[in-house]
């Protein structure tokens, strides 16, 4: 346990703790890598304030695309990213200084491409096994001296692919290689316990949409894998009913398929048309047509 900064700076006993709490964290860096943080840390310790009642610390776990924006859905083969967010709950805290978490997900749905990335300020004594799969293990970092405040921050991130159809349901739980993983904030001296933790969860949906023989009789209410480009549909009696935004303008729909066409093509529909009226000069105002 370590006492709090006197005014005349810190006690022998508060510096023997923090060098040995530091040095446990970075067993796996280098010597002088360790002795720089100690230095900083020794020095900067009077930027950890008093903690407060009721600490706590939320990790989120978010899938997006691969420009970061969240999603909920992705084609079968596609590659994104697993995010981890971490936000200091306290009111008035300061951040959370160091971060560590496991991930499982199943590896029947997803697979890990590559290294993880972590995101400034979180870039210090960087952790994580990526090697087995369904795990994320004692993935995590610190940041720096520098108090962060209660905003969400991004801590890490992981390139992934969808493998199969079906959900990737991402859960974490607590970083088992402790104290070396303790969940820090600034402000505090004893780790955030794991009961005063949010640890998030995500879900993924990977479906194996646009694959030929393309076929969509529209029976279960939801047009898969249509995405309107202009006027509106909506699936009514098993149709998929289009509605123009205008007399003369077309509603437009296409298909999104994750392979190409072939050069040849054959599609059978059943076309209902309503409220026909077609101009005389326009006979031709429906119309199917491939795009690529
Ligand atoms: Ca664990
Ligand atoms: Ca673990
Ligand atoms: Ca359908």
């Amino acid at each position: 346990m370590i006492n709090r900064a006197r005014k005349n700076g810190l006690s022998l006993k508060d510096k023997s703790w923090l060098r040995n709490s530091v040095e446990t964290k970075l067993q796996l860096e280098t010597l002088e890598n360790r002795e720089l943080l100690a230095a900083d840390m020794l020095a900067g310790l009077a930027d950890l304030a008093e903690g407060e009642a009721g600490d706590k610390v939320q990790m989120r776990l978010v899938a997006t695309d691969n420009s970061g924006n969240p999603i909920t859905e992705i084609n079968l083969n596609d590659t994104f990213q697993l995010r981890a967010l971490t936000t200091d709950l306290r009111t008035d805290g300061d951040g959370v200084f160091a971060t560590f978490l496991d991930i499982n997900y199943p590896s029947q749905f997803a697979s890990v491409t590559g290294s993880a990335t972590h995101y400034s300020p979180y870039t210090n004594f960087k952790s994580g096994t990526t090697t087995t799969a369904g795990l994320m293990d004692e993935i995590g970092s610190m940041a720096g001296l520098s108090t962060l405040g209660t905003s969400e921050l991004l801590v890490f991130s992981v390139p992934m692919q969808a493998t199969a159809e079906g959900t990737i349901l991402f859960t974490s739980n607590p970083a088992d290689i402790l104290p070396a993983h303790d969940v820090l904030v600034y402000g505090e001296n004893n780790a955030v316990s794991s009961d005063i933790i949010t640890y998030g969860s995500y879900s993924l949906e990977v479906t194996a949409q646009g694959t030929l023989p393309f076929e969509e009789d529209f029976n279960d209410g939801v047009a898969d894998d249509f995405s309107v480009a202009s006027g509106t549909f909506e699936v009514v009696n098993n149709r998929y009913d289009a509605s123009p935004d205008s007399t003369r303008s077309n509603a437009f729909s296409l298909v999104d398929l994750t392979v190409p066409l072939p050069n040849k093509v054959r599609m059978e529909t059943t076309v209902n048309m309503k409220n026909i009226s077609l101009p005389a000069d326009r006979p031709d105002r429906f119309r199917l047509c491939r795009c690529q």
